[in-house]
């Protein structure tokens, strides 16, 4: 026998066999012992420790609890892809290729909310949002910016996009196509998870049906033409960021997978053309052990559902692949150095559950690089990597796992029992598990049940300011705007003409399915050449708008959940002290039962949960509280509280538009003779800004931490002073 066959035969003797056999695959030959590290110690340390009663539970194999990859991180370790953009496509880009040359490993492309709602940074409705939480794309010409002197046929770039995601996904095929690069070498990610927008995030333009056409459409185009692209990342971070637990999220984003497939499927897709493709995002919070056995169950019951429904003949098209990223939600305001620590914790934790990608958060540039590093030292520094799934055998470990597969299976029943994923959204039933979910998470935090220290326990007396990046919108909409100008100047108007009329015919094709990426009418393919017709990401989304309309949801508070987590004892005094003030005030003629408390939330950002959990918790404290739809203007905001004949507007605000909205609702009621309605803020919003809020009328601020019963009292003092009636 040759050397590598007695060497190879050496290997699958000290490993499972059809690990090995797997392992030299994935190793293009070299053979597993290879994997093996001596430490420091005069140990071996093995790339695999198995129970030998139990040869086919390794990574690698169905139903890949253990991992997608038979040599995980011991062959390859995951990507380092840190999400950023911001102002502009060329500070942007810029920032990007420094981060590159520091070692990051992949690109994430943050996009501003009027990108993400299918709006120009012209359009009157996104005035405080352009520039903002992300970079603004007009048209392929922003797009080309972005990502110039970066070779996209090498680097893989995911674009959280999920709205806009025909004009963004077709800009970014065509800017690379006048960089010389082929669609087929493109490789990287769309976001594209519409379901979770409708339950969380938000940021959908059209209803569900035609944004899961859409999605259809995508699928079958870039399975046709970008054999290397995933076409979706099916994510549950935004759930766990709105509030849900791990089992939910879990549960919820399995199920949403499970409704993209059947999508393809309906709409005339093979499912082994479309299924190794789909790739998944989950956040990890700092709930050490349980998020290692979330992402080691999504995998099990992913492999196992995949392959009952749809009986896929391709072994990939069981295989969850996903993105982590640390939690934002578990990150504090107070004593923000303890977020490095929670960030590193939360990226162990997603090392250890075997992700194939992830991010780490940051509150600067400074801590950016921390961040960055963070992943690094993990990677370069600890040989955490020498092991694959070194957590399976734990009696621990493997238990949870166990008891999150069986919770997941239960709510995935009940979605089914819905009728599948749209309709159990569509039902709201899903967003109103998630709501409930946090209020209670709230109310524990509150009542001191669950601590976060430097916040509930152990809190400063006080805090240092800390410098935040202040980007200027004002000068960011402007030169956006002359771009738009100079690209509708250099176009042929005939051709945008044709390419948006031919959007809007698709849009309108019921009778038949357009998801296969020849069919004349697919919206992608119609798309990408609206993108080299250089129609503005407005146009392209108006056009399919005009037959699809935009989608409205509606606010509703939950009741019950935040006072439930107020039941231990010597908490209740404080509960039921402002439960009373509240009641006795809204009881006295000066304040009648009638006057609501109005919440809302303007501008184009989608998250929702703070102002909903607030609603929710002074609902409970006695209020009457009216929550307002989503993505008003300030004007808006001003009328439907006089209106509703409101006391007060307690105003949400995530991404950094405070300083040019809220003083224009201040305006907005002032010009309208109700000036007198007190205006309250919360959110995000840097201490650095509270006197310039203050000075422009606002009459209490409530950042991150604060406890929804001071929130119910002070709000209250101020409906007083303003002696409205
Ligand atoms: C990997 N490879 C291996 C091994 N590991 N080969 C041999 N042995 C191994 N051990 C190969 C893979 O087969 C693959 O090649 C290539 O290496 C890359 O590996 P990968 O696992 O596909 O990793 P990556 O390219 O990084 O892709 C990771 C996933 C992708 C699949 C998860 O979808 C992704 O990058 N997602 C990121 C999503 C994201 O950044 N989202 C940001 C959201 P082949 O491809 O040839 O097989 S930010 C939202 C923030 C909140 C908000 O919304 O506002």
């Amino acid at each position: 026998r040759s050397h590598a066959q007695v060497t190879l035969a050496r290997s699958l003797a000290s490993y499972p066999p059809k690990w090995a056999e797997a392992a030299a695959k994935e190793l293009k030959g070299k053979t597993p012992d290879k994997l093996e590290r001596q430490t420091a110690e005069g140990i071996t340390l093995k790339p695999l420790y198995t129970d030998p009663a139990k040869p086919d539970d390794v990574p690698g194999e169905f139903p890949f609890t253990r991992g997608p990859y038979a040599t995980m991180y011991t062959a390859r370790p995951w990507t380092i892809r840190q999400y950023a953009g911001f102002s502009t496509a060329e500070e942007s880009n810029a920032f990007y290729r420094r981060n590159l040359a520091m070692g990051q490993q992949g690109l994430s492309v943050a996009f501003d909310l009027a990108t993400h709602r299918g709006y120009d940074s012209d359009h009157p409705r996104v005035t405080g949002d352009v520039g903002m939480a992300g970079v603004p794309i007009d048209t392929v010409e922003d797009m080309k910016v972005l990502f110039s002197g970066i070779p996209l046929e090498k680097m893989s770039v995911s674009m959280t996009m999920n709205g806009a995601v025909l004009p963004v996904l077709a800009y970014y095929i065509v800017a690379a196509e006048e960089q010389g690069v082929k669609q087929e070498q493109l490789q990287g990610t769309i976001q594209n998870d519409i379901l979770k927008e409708f339950m969380v995030r938000n940021t959908f333009i059209y209803p569900p049906t035609p944004s899961m056409r859409a999605i259809g459409d995508i699928f079958g185009y870039t399975a046709d033409y970008m054999p290397k692209y995933n076409s979706i990342s099916i994510s549950g971070y935004h759930m766990q960021e709105a509030g849900a637990d791990s089992k939910l999220e879990l549960a919820l984003t399995i199920a949403d997978g499970l409704e993209y497939i059947k999508t393809a499927v309906d709409a005339g897709l093979p499912v082994d053309k479309v299924a190794p493709r789909l790739s998944f995002f989950f956040c990890i919070g700092m709930n050490f052990y349980m998020e290692i056995a979330k992402l080691r169950a999504a995998r099990y019951v992913w492999a196992n559902m995949v392959k009952d429904r749809f009986k896929p003949k391709n072994a990939k098209s069981l295989v969850l692949r996903t993105h982590c990223q640390t939690s934002g939600y578990s990150l504090t305001e107070q004593d923000p150095y303890n977020n490095i620590i929670r960030t590193t914790i939360e990226a162990m934790s997603a090392v250890m559950g075997g992700t194939q990608s992830l991010h780490t958060n940051s509150f600067d540039e400074f801590s950016a690089r921390l961040a960055r590093n963070t992943q690094l030292i993990i990677q370069e520094e600890t040989q955490i990597c020498n092991v694959a799934d070194p957590w399976g055998g734990s009696y621990m470990m493997e238990e949870l796992t166990q008891e999150l597969i069986k919770g997941a299976m239960d709510i995935i029943k009940e979605a089914d029992a819905a009728g599948g994923m749209t309709k159990y959204i569509e039902s709201g039933r899903a967003k109103l598990r998630i709501e409930e979910a946090a209020t209670r998470k709230q109310g524990r935090i509150d009542s001191g049940k669950e601590v976060i220290v430097g916040v509930n326990k152990y809190r400063l007396e006080k805090e240092n300011p800390i410098e935040v990046l202040h980007v200027d919108n004002t000068a960011v909409r402007i030169s956006q705007t002359k771009g738009i100008e100079a690209v509708k100047a250099s176009r042929d108007p005939k051709k945008v003409e044709e390419c948006l009329a031919k959007l809007t015919e698709s849009a309108s094709i019921t009778n038949e399915s357009t998801a296969k990426g020849s069919h004349p009418m697919n919206l992608l393919r119609l798309s990408i050449e609206a993108a080299r017709a250089r129609c503005t990401l407005g146009e392209i989304s108006s056009a399919l708008e005009a037959v699809w309309g935009r989608h409205h949801p509606r606010g509703s508070v939950v009741h019950g959940a935040y006072g439930a987590s107020y039941d231990s004892k010597g908490q209740d005094a404080e509960y039921e002290q402002v439960l009373s003030e509240v009641c006795i005030a809204m009881l006295t003629c000066e304040h009648s039962f009638n006057s609501p408390l109005c919440v809302c939330m303007q501008t184009q950002d989608g998250h929702d949960r703070g102002g909903k959990v607030v609603a929710s918790g002074l609902a409970d404290l006695g209020y009457d509280v009216d929550v307002g739809p989503l993505f008003q203007t300030p004007e808006e905001v001003a009328q439907q509280a006089i209106d509703a004949d409101v006391h007060a507007i307690g105003v949400s605000s995530l991404a950094a538009g405070h300083k040019t909205l809220v003083p224009a609702l201040i305006k907005a009621l002032k010009d309208a003779g109700a000036g007198d309605i007190a205006v309250v803020a919360g959110g995000v919003i840097p201490p650095a800004d509270y006197d310039f809020l203050y000075q422009a009328g606002v009459k209490c601020i409530f950042g991150p931490g604060t406890k929804v019963t001071k929130s119910a009292l002070d709000t209250l003092r101020a409906i007083e002073k303003t002696g409205r009636k």
